[in-house]
């Protein structure tokens, strides 16, 4: 049984400025933390792979220093030997900044599609990797595989790895269904066999989806590990982590055999929506409400079309220990 540990959608740099303006609490450590400690059973040995799944960063183009905070943790787990794959995802424009610091023997990053094969504690892995690319329906996905050279038929355990949204896989707050029939979507009867697994990232929500919203099973199951922390206010009530996937070896690409999803710390996220207009009204309902809250809450903070309310004035009555943004009703352009 071969031990694999799935994490993606990492978004490093998001609410992390290098060199801030104000002192206020940023989420972006929250975002590195959670990355170390999720490549933790890795550090420890625990697990035989790595796989990445794409949105390392929240930016294409981050900062030497910032690239860093997110490739020094993977390179410390290639370091102990165990192999780390990674596929880019769409917020790095579908390839890695900086590829000289992840030059390590046991880092592979998949920017293009191809296969990576390796000897894995004794067992013979093959990895197809493919990038986010926007075109991801049946079609360009078969012309994809098509294009690699042929599976070899003796490895015992295949997996497919990409960044894509698959028919079934749900989001949000409100529980938005991705469907088949747009260009960004793999139909469910599209996902090839022969795998074990298809293993993707770019769904925030972790699931493991095995047949469409129809019933019809899927060739093989697609597992999201879900992003480490919440990356939008949407994904308030979900838990975050990584996964640990136990692949048996065997005919056919092996299979899966189970999916254990492990939490991550997460702060809580709460949306404020004052009725208030007047910057005084606002910052005194502000006080009081925040102190109804958990100290290191992350607050979003709604006004309504009109109001006044500084960031300067949020702060004053902002604790310390919590992460508060203000946001104002997008302006109505015509109709
Ligand atoms: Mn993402």
């Amino acid at each position: 049984m071969l031990r694999i540990l799935l994490l993606g959608d990492t978004h490093i740099e998001l609410d992390l400025p290098l060199r801030p303006r104000v002192q206020r609490r940023h989420r972006g450590p929250d975002f590195v933390r959670n990355l170390k400690l999720a490549l933790e059973p890795a550090r420890r040995g625990e697990v035989d792979l790595v796989i990445h799944s794409g949105d390392v960063f929240d930016r294409p183009n981050p900062p030497i220093e910032v690239a860093r905070l997110a490739y020094d943790p993977l390179v410390a787990v290639a370091q102990t030997g165990t192999h780390v794959l990674i596929v880019p995802g769409n917020h790095e424009r579908s390839r890695l900044p900086f590829p000289p610091l992840l030059a390590h023997p046991c880092i592979h990053v998949f920017d293009r599609p191809e296969r990576w094969r390796g000897s894995v504690a004794g067992a013979r892995i093959e990895v197809v990797g493919m990038p986010f690319n926007r075109c991801a329906d049946g079609t360009a996905v078969r012309h994809t595989l098509a294009e690699l050279e042929p599976p070899d038929p003796s490895a015992d355990v295949r997996l497919l790895l990409g960044h894509l949204a698959v028919e079934g896989a749900v989001v949000g707050i409100d529980d938005f269904m991705f469907r088949a029939g747009r260009r960004d979507v793999l139909p469910g009867g599209a996902v090839p066999g022969r795998y074990a697994a298809l293993l993707s990232g770019h769904i925030h929500r972790r699931q493991v989806l095995r047949e469409t919203p129809g019933g019809r099973p899927f060739e093989a199951p697609v597992v999201y590990a879900g992003s480490i922390e919440r990356t939008s206010s949407v994904e308030r009530e979900e838990p975050k982590g990584y996964a640990i996937l136990h692949v048996d070896p065997g005919p056919g690409g092996g299979r899966l055999d189970e999916v254990e999803m492990v939490d991550l710390p997460t702060r809580p996220m709460t949306i404020l929506e004052p009725k208030a207009l007047r910057q005084d009204d606002l910052q005194r309902w502000l006080d009081a409400e925040l102190r109804k809250l958990t100290p290191d809450a992350v607050v979003q903070v709604r006004l309504r079309a009109g109001a006044k309310l500084s960031a300067k004035a949020a702060r004053e009555v902002t604790p310390e220990t919590m992460s508060l943004r203000t946001m104002v009703p997008r302006r109505r352009i015509g109709a």
